[in-house]
């Protein structure tokens, strides 16, 4: 039995974490056994190179050194929680993956996509998410989102120029494999955010069900 592997994406403050739950609410209703988690993170190991990810610091923190935490999360991650899960015949649900390591590290970092394939290979092998869902909107909604919840963190007190570079790729990966992803207009109110997920979800239970 395999599972299903799913994974929201998006800039700041998108709603990636106010909508994977309701979208694991009305999977949960159509009877499909749903894992929840999200990067970096969802181990305590893993969890706790966030903090150090998130966290503002006065030393910088060197892009290369970034991309590989990240991928050492991830590396904990799968090990830990998604594989397991997956080899269950769970839908893992995960807010952010390596799309993210891309759109952040990627086009807003500048660093070679090439590298980053290297790593994901290394540390994923073949396995790559079956089913994107890409939260869009403009640059400055997502930060005026998440500056209303006070405090920034290391990422969100990146410049414009970064996030513009974050979203356009986003966009770019997802119109080179359609077939994997789908947009959502996430600037909308968030009860139509949630109809546009209503809308999908007769497709996503019927992959869920294989
Ligand atoms: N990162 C991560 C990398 O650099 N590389 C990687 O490989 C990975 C995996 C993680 C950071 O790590 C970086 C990217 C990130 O900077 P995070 O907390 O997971 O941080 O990600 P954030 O994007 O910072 O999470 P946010 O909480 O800011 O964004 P969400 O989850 O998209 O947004 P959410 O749901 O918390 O909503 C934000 C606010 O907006 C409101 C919500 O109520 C909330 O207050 N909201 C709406 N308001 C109006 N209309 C709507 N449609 C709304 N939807 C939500």
């Amino acid at each position: 039995m395999s599972g299903l592997f799913i994974t929201l994406e998006g800039p700041e403050g998108a709603g990636k974490s106010t909508n994977r739950e309701f979208l694991a609410e009305r999977l949960r209703a159509q009877g499909v056994e749903v894992l929840l988690t999200r990067e970096p993170g969802g181990t305590p190991l893993a969890e706790r190179i966030r903090e150090l990810l998130l966290a503002p610091s006065d030393e910088p923190m060197a892009a290369d050194t970034e991309l590989l935490l990240v991928f050492a999360a991830r590396a904990q991650h799968l090990a830990q929680v998604i594989r397991p899960a997956l080899a269950r015949g769970c839908v893992v649900l995960c807010d952010r993956f390596t799309d993210a390591t891309y759109a952040y590290q990627g086009g807003g970092r500048g660093l070679s996509e090439v590298r980053i394939a290297v790593l994901e290979s290394f540390v994923q092998g073949d396995l790559r998410p079956d089913l994107t869902l890409v939260f869009d909107l403009p640059v400055e909604v997502g930060l005026a989102r998440a500056a209303a919840r006070g405090r920034l963190d290391r990422f969100e007190q990146e410049g414009r120029a970064f996030f513009e570079a974050v979203r356009q790729t986003y966009l770019r990966r997802a119109s080179e494999e359609p077939q994997r992803y789908r947009i959502l207009n996430a600037a909308q109110s968030l009860s139509q955010v949630q109809q546009d997920l209503d809308a999908m979800l007769a497709q996503i239970v019927e992959l869920c069900r294989g």
